[in-house]
C-alpha cells in the first residue's frame, strides 16, 4: 500500500508513502480510508495523524493519473476529503516538505494541521490550467483570509509554512512543529491533547467573508485580465473564491468542482499538463540511466568573448561557478568583459541583481590569452566563429592543454559536432552545446550527441544544463539540430506567402494571434536576416533542389539585414524597434511577384498559421522518425523555450495531436496541390503518415 497504518500507543499514523511526491494516486486514496476505517474501529486509538514519507506530505493529485478513470474511481479525493471530515476520532495532519494541491487540500479537511517550517504549501493547479478542485477554493479563504488565499491560487505559487503559521489570526496551523524532525513527535503529542476534544474542528464551518466583496473582485478581476492572456483558469480562480464568501459551503463546493471539471478539458490545460511532463521528461536519456557517474564541473572555460562567448560565461557565473575566458587579443577580452560589465549593471540598475552578487560574480570571471589557462578547467565552450577550419584549430589546441577527463563542448548552431569531435584523440569527452542568443537570457540548451560522446558526459552536461536553469534538450547530429532544422521549412513557406500574396506584417499578424511571441519577419529583423541569408547561399549548393522565395536574398541585397542596419522586412525610426511595414520592401515583393507572372491572392490567416506550424510539424516528425529527438515532448520543448511557441497550444507536436494528425495531413496534402508552393516539403514525414491513417497521436 502506498498509505502506512502504524499505530503509537493510542495514536494511530496513516503515512503516505508514494514516492517521489506522495501523490494522491488511487492505492493511496485507498489507503488512506482503510487507515481511517481501522482506526475507527479500533477503541484503543483516541486520534488520527496523517503524515508523509520522505521530503513530502503530498505534492497533491497524481497528475499522470488525469485523463484516466483511476483518478475519478473512488474513493476519489473527494470521497477521501468526506471520510476525513467524517471521522469519528479527530485527525490531525503533520505536513513538512511540500503540501499542494490535493495534498494541501486533504490537510484543509483533518480537524487539525501541525507544521513543521520550511514547508512549501501551495495550490498549484492554476499551472496546470486548472484550479483546486477538491474543497482549495472554499477552505482556504477560511483559514487565510480571502485575499491570501485567493493570491495564492491565482499565482499558484508556493509559501514557506512558517510564514503563513506567523500571520495572527491565520488557523491553517494550529501548531507550528520545532523542526522536521521533530514533527513526527510533536504531531503524537499534539494529536494526544486534542484526542477528547468536542466537537471536532470543521474548516468549512469557519466564516468567509470579504468587507469589500463586490469591488474587491471587480479589482481581482481586472488583475487576472490583464496577467492571464490565453488561459481561461485564473479567471475561474476568482469566480471559485468569490462563491467561498456568498454560497453556503456545499453550494461553493459544488460550484468549484463544476469549474474544474470545465477546465480540466480545456485544450490550454491539456497543453500545460503536457508540458509538465514534457519538460521533467526532456531531462532524462533513454539509454543513459539515472544514476549514471557525472564529472565534477569546478570550473568552466569559454572560448570566445564575444556576445554568445560572454553570454555563455555569465550563466556559470550566476550558478556560482569560476569562469576563464580566453580570446586571441586583448580588444577583443576588454570589448567582452565589458559587455559582461553592463549587462549585469543593467541588472542591478533595476533591481534584478544586488550589487554584491555581482561583484561576487565578476570575483569569479578571469581572462586570458593563452590556452595554457584552461589546463584545468573540468569543461570547456568554444564560442568562435561558425566556421569549420577555426574550430579544428581551437579543439586541436584543446586537445593538447585540457586535462584528462574534461569535457569538450561546443557552442555550434550549424556544424557537425562529429568532424568536430574528430580533430581531437577524445572524441567521448566532446558533445555539442548549442546556447541561442542572448544565451544568459534564452532558456534552451540544445545538448548535441555525437556518435561518440560518453554517456557521463551527456549525464553531467545535462545536469550541469538544470544547475544553470537551462531546459536542456538532446539532439542527434544532422544540419540544424531540432530548432533550426526545424525553422527553414517555417521560413521557406513565410517566404513562399509573400510571392503568394502576403504582406510581412499580414504573416507576422497571423502567426501572432496564434500566439507565437514574434512572427517570422519581424524575428529575422531582430535575429539579422543575414544569417539565413548565408545558410541559404549554402544551402544553394549543398541542396539545389531545395526551393526557396527569392524575397528573402533581394531583401539582403538591398543591404535590409533588419534592425541592425535600420531597416529589414521592416522601417524602424532611428533608435526605436517598432517594426513599421515598409513601402520599399511591398513594392520589392509586387515586382518579384510581377517578375514570376505571379498573379496576387488573398490568403486567409488560418492558411497562414497552418503552412507555418505544419512546416514546422512535418520536419519535428521527420525528426523524431531519425531518431535526432528522443521524444515528442522533447521538440515541444525546444520550439516552445527556443523559438517563441505558445505555451497554451503546448508545442508543435502536441498541438498537432490536438488539432488531429489525420486533420494536419489533409491540410499538407491540400497544400502539395499549390504549384507556387514546394509539394516535396509537403510529403507527410512516414512517421506522421503513419500516425494518422492509425487515428494516433505523437506519443
Ligand atoms: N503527480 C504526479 N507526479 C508528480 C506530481 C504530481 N502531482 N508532482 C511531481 N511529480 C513527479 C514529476 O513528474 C517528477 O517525476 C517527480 O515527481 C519529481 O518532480 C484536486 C487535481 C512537488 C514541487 O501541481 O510542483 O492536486 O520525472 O522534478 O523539483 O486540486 O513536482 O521523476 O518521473 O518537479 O522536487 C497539484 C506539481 C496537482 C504539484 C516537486 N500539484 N509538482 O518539485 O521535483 S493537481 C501540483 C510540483 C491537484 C486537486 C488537483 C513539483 C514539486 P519524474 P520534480 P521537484
Amino acid at each position: 500500500m502506498t498509505a502506512e497504518y502504524q499505530a503509537h500507543g493510542d495514536v494511530a499514523v496513516i503515512t503516505l508513502n508514494n514516492p517521489p511526491v506522495n501523490g494522491l494516486g488511487l492505492d493511496t486514496r485507498r489507503g488512506i480510508v482503510d487507515g481511517l476505517e481501522r482506526a475507527q474501529a479500533d477503541a484503543a486509538v483516541k486520534a488520527i495523524v496523517i503524515a508523509g514519507a520522505g521530503g513530502a506530505f503530498s505534492g497533491g493529485a497524481d497528475i499522470k493519473e488525469f485523463g484516466t478513470d483511476k483518478s475519478l474511481q473512488e474513493p476519489n479525493l473527494h470521497s477521501v476529503i468526506g471520510a476525513i471530515e467524517q471521522a469519528t476520532k479527530p485527525v490531525v495532519a503533520a505536513i513538512h516538505g511540500v503540501c499542494m494541491g490535493g495534498g494541501l487540500e486533504l490537510a484543509l479537511a483533518c480537524h487539525y494541521r501541525i507544521a513543521a517550517p520550511g514547508c512549501n504549501v501551495a495550490l498549484p493547479e492554476v499551472k496546470l490550467g486548472l484550479l483546486p478542485g477538491a474543497g482549495g477554493t472554499q477552505r482556504l479563504p477560511r483559514v487565510v483570509g480571502v485575499e491570501a488565499a485567493l493570491n495564492m491560487i491565482v499565482s499558484g505559487e508556493p509559501v514557506k509554512s512558517e510564514f503563513i503559521g506567523a500571520v495572527p489570526g491565520q488557523k491553517l496551523f494550529d501548531r507550528m512543529a520545532a523542526s522536521p524532525g521533530s514533527l513526527a513527535e510533536e504531531a503524537l503529542a499534539f494529536a494526544r491533547s486534542v484526542a477528547d476534544a468536542r466537537p471536532l474542528p470543521l474548516v468549512r464551518n469557519l466564516p468567509c467573508k470579504h468587507p469589500e466583496g463586490d469591488a474587491y473582485f471587480q479589482f481581482a478581476r481586472n488583475m487576472v485580465k490583464g496577467m492571464a492572456r490565453n488561459f481561461p483558469a485564473p479567471a475561474r480562480c476568482v469566480d471559485a473564491v468569490e462563491a467561498a464568501t456568498k454560497r453556503k459551503f456545499a453550494d461553493g463546493l459544488q460550484y468549484e468542482r463544476e469549474l474544474f471539471i470545465n477546465l480540466m478539458w480545456t485544450p490550454e490545460s491539456r497543453a500545460l499538463r503536457h508540458l509538465f511532463f514534457a519538460e521533467r521528461a526532456a531531462s532524462k536519456i533513454a539509454d543513459v540511466p539515472a544514476d549514471t557517474p557525472q564529472r565534477e564541473i569546478r570550473k568552466v572555460g569559454v572560448i570566445g568573448a564575444g556576445t554568445m562567448g560572454g553570454g555563455i560565461g555569465m550563466n556559470f557565473l550566476n550558478a556560482g561557478i569560476p569562469v576563464t575566458i580566453l580570446e586571441m587579443k586583448q580588444e577583443a577580452l576588454d570589448r567582452g568583459i565589458a559587455t559582461i560589465r553592463k549587462n549585469y549593471e543593467a541588472q542591478v540598475k533595476k533591481g534584478k541583481l544586488k550589487e554584491d552578487k555581482y561583484q561576487q560574480r565578476m570575483a569569479l570571471l578571469s581572462t586570458t590569452l593563452s590556452y595554457d589557462d584552461l589546463k584545468d578547467c573540468d569543461l570547456v565552450i568554444e564560442a568562435v566563429f561558425e566556421e569549420l577550419g577555426v574550430k579544428e584549430a581551437v579543439f586541436k589546441q584543446l586537445d593538447q592543454v585540457a586535462r584528462p577527463g574534461a569535457i569538450l563542448a561546443s557552442n555550434t548552431s550549424t556544424l557537425d559536432v562529429d568532424k568536430i569531435a574528430a580533430f581531437t584523440r577524445r572524441p567521448q569527452d566532446v558533445v555539442g552545446m548549442h546556447f541561442f542568443s542572448p544565451a544568459n537570457v534564452m532558456k534552451l540548451l540544445e545538448v548535441v550527441r555525437g556518435k561518440a560522446t560518453a554517456k557521463d558526459v551527456l549525464a553531467t552536461v545535462m545536469a550541469i544544463a538544470k544547475k544553470i536553469k537551462k531546459t536542456a534538450v538532446v539532439s542527434g547530429v544532422c544540419d540544424g539540430f531540432i530548432g533550426n532544422r526545424m525553422i527553414e521549412r517555417y521560413s521557406q513557406q513565410a517566404g513562399f506567402l509573400l510571392d503568394e500574396g502576403c504582406t510581412p506584417s499580414q504573416v507576422d499578424k497571423a502567426i501572432e494571434k496564434f500566439g507565437f511571441a514574434m512572427g517570422p519577419f519581424r524575428m529575422g529583423d531582430l535575429a539579422g536576416n543575414d544569417i539565413g541569408w548565408a545558410i541559404r547561399k549554402r544551402r544553394y549548393v549543398e541542396k539545389p533542389d531545395m526551393k526557396y522565395s527569392k524575397t528573402a536574398d533581394l531583401l539582403c541585397e538591398m543591404g535590409r539585414f533588419g534592425q541592425k542596419t535600420g531597416a529589414g522586412w521592416y522601417d524602424y525610426a532611428p533608435g526605436k524597434r517598432d517594426a513599421i511595414p515598409s513601402p520599399v520592401v511591398e513594392k520589392m515583393v509586387e515586382e518579384h511577384r510581377k517578375a514570376l507572372g505571379i498573379a496576387p491572392r488573398k490568403i486567409s490567416d488560418e492558411e497562414i498559421v497552418q503552412r507555418l506550424v505544419y512546416s514546422l510539424v512535418n520536419e519535428g516528425a521527420k525528426i523524431l522518425e531519425e531518431g535526432i529527438a528522443g521524444k515528442a515532448g522533447d521538440i515541444d520543448m525546444v520550439y516552445l523555450t527556443g523559438y517563441g511557441f505558445p505555451i497554451h497550444r503546448g508545442g508543435p507536436m502536441h498541438y498537432a495531436s490536438e488539432v488531429g494528425l489525420f486533420n494536419v495531413v489533409q491540410s499538407m496534402k491540400r497544400f502539395a496541390r499549390n504549384p507556387l508552393d514546394d509539394a516535396r516539403s509537403w510529403e507527410p514525414a512516414p512517421l506522421l503518415a503513419r500516425l494518422a491513417a492509425e487515428g494516433k497521436a505523437f506519443a
